[in-house]
């Protein structure tokens, strides 16, 4: 035990290069990690194990690792004591029920004396006790989407992204589960050392930077000086715009943070005004 703070990810599949991905916009030098199941960083005390996701959420109550990055679907089939630390914002997916495609379901009481095949009894269980629903649920750990075709299954509840699979299998889309994204979770009954706590204070520190420079953008653009006032109404800037004057004494240079998903509400506007040579930017880490 090197006093580490360890941090399971996905080995191999959908999570596992995001999740390499913020560790290392957090400023975490991770390498040779291909093929390895445990490695360190090189300028940080933490330690990544590398797992199946389906054994992240186990190993993180346990203890065995002291906290890990999961999608929130294999968390709540787990039926853990886990608490979710952080909403990471990537593996975004819905579990829902999928459905022949001359069939309508909009209501979950349509659902009572069906038969369900899905890779997640546990949540569907929670999910028709809510509703007061009484089905048969299937549990297939793979290829849920066939069952239908097969006979064995009415409809499916499944993970779905784009929503191709379930095309591709004769169903659409139908009532939600779950929402889920990638989380990054802690045990719920295992305390860590004091030491441990100071590394996860600042762990957390760097991704939340991390997490908030990722919603947002920096905005560069020249603009007339008399449109100054109004443009600084239009940018919903997280604090007041830079300004800088340029060579053209009519004209100023603006700088600003704005939230990412503005950007496209907001230039159309920035254009009548007459600001120009718009240039929008990534940002890596914002301290806020
Ligand atoms: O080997 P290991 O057990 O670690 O991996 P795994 O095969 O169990 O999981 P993996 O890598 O497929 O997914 C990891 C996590 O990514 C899931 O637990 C979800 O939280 C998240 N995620 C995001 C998805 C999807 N999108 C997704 N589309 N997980 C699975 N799918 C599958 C889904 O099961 C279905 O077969 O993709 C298909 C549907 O996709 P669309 O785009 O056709 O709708
Ligand atoms: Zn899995």
């Amino acid at each position: 035990m090197n006093g580490n703070l360890k941090i399971a990810i996905q080995k191999k599949g959908r999570l596992t290069e995001k999740s390499l991905e913020l560790l290392k916009t957090c400023g975490f030098e991770i390498e040779n990690y291909k093929e390895r199941l445990f490695v360190s960083a090189r300028n940080f005390k933490i330690d990544l194990l590398f797992l199946r996701d389906d054994d992240i959420p186990e190993y993180v109550q346990d203890g065995v690792a002291d906290v890990g990055i999961v999608g929130g679907n294999v968390v709540e089939e787990k039926l853990v004591d886990v608490e979710v630390t952080r909403e990471l914002g990537f593996g975004k997916c819905t579990l829902m029920f999928g459905i022949p495609e001359d069939v309508e379901l909009n209501h979950p009481n349509e659902l009572n004396g069906k038969v369900i095949a899905t890779s997640y009894p546990n949540i569907l269980n929670n999910y028709f006790r809510r509703h007061d629903i009484s089905a048969r649920i299937i549990g297939i750990s793979g290829s849920v989407e066939i069952a239908p075709s097969l006979g064995v299954a009415d409809y499916v509840c499944d993970i779905v992204s784009t929503g191709t699979t379930l095309k591709m299998n004769k169903l659409k889309k139908s009532l939600t589960v779950l929402e889920s994204q990638a989380l990054l979770i802690k045990s719920g009954k295992k305390a860590l050392s004091e030491e441990k706590q100071k590394i996860l204070v600042e762990f957390l520190r760097r991704i939340d930077s991390a997490l908030t420079a990722k919603k947002s953008k920096y905005l560069m653009m020249n603009i007339p000086k008399n449109s100054l006032d109004v443009i600084s109404q239009t940018l919903p800037s997280l604090k007041s715009p830079t300004i800088l004057s340029l060579a053209d004494p009519e004209m100023l240079a603006v700088h600003a943070v704005i939230p990412k998903d503005k950007f496209w509400e907001i230039i159309d506007d920035l254009k009548k005004y007459g600001a120009s040579g718009i240039l929008l930017l990534p940002i890596e880490n914002m301290i806020v």
